[in-house]
């Protein structure tokens, strides 16, 4: 079965109009028609989200609406998660890998973050989500207390973005940077920047993230 290119239009489509009902039908008709729920997710309700950030900038939503969308996204995610564990199964990784994951300091989006730890705990990674809104302190603490291979962190603020780099020198001061691989990722965040501050990965997308650890802990067995 293959996924009806109209029907991830349409799910995208209801998902900018903020009509759940319309979404959540649509989701569960979509994955009953051949969709998968990666593809859901990464395509026409990420797609949306993104035209809901544009809509905010140009002044036709506001707050109230993002937040419906966020309600909505999380809505479908329930609908979408056992479809997207196992999809995630089925590519696997796993095997004794500790990641620790959360979004920066004052920064609470966490759709994307909650994603990507859904996508590396149903590959096999023990996953550790400190939420949202985490210190450098906080991350830093949680580094020591699980000693986790992977710190990964995620931001949606370019305002925020700036306390991973934060977070990467208080784990050289603690003397920890090269016990734990540390990777990021979230709308603001680039490539260069991820460069700039001393990562080791950017992950563009969940999927990208689940394929960094997967690098990264191969190359630590090789
Ligand atoms: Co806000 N918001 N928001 N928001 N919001 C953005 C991010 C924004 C781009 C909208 C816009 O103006 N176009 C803009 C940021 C601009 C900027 O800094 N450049 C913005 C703003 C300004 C704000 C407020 C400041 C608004 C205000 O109060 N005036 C405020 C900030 C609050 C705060 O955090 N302190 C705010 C608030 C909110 C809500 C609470 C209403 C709500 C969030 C609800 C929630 O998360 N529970 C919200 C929403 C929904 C959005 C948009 C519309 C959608 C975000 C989302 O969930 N996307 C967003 C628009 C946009 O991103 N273009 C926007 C879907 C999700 C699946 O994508 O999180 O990008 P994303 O994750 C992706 C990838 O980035 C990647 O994987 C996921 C997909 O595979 N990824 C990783 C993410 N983390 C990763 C980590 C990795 C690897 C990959 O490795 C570790």
């Amino acid at each position: 079965m293959t996924c009806d290119p109209s029907i991830m239009n349409r799910i995208k489509e209801c998902l900018i109009d903020l009509d759940e009902e319309c979404v959540l039908d649509l989701v569960e008709k979509a994955l009953d028609t051949g969709c998968s729920a990666t593809e859901l997710v990464l395509g026409p309700m990420s797609e949306a989200m993104q035209e809901i950030g544009r809509l905010y900038e140009e002044g036709e939503y506001f707050i109230a609406e993002l937040m419906d969308a966020a309600d909505i996204f999380k809505k479908a995610m329930k609908i979408l998660r056992p479809r997207l564990e196992e999809e995630a199964r089925s590519r696997g990784g796993g095997g004794r890998v500790r990641i620790v994951i959360g979004t920066v300091k004052g920064d609470i989006h966490d759709i994307g973050k909650s994603l990507v730890a859904t996508m590396l705990e149903a590959a096999g990674y023990e996953v550790i989500d400190l939420g949202v809104d985490v210190s450098p302190e906080q991350f830093v603490e949680a580094v020591k207390n699980y000693k986790p291979q992977i710190l990964a962190m995620s931001a949606l603020l370019t305002s925020t973005a700036k306390h991973m780099g934060e977070v990467i020198d208080l784990l050289a001061k603690e003397g920890l940077r090269d016990k734990v691989y540390v990777i990021v990722g979230g709308a603001a965040v680039t490539p260069d920047f991820a460069r700039e501050i001393g990562a080791d990965a950017y992950g563009g997308t969940a999927i990208d993230a689940v394929n960094i650890v997967k690098k990264l802990v191969s190359k630590d067995k090789a």
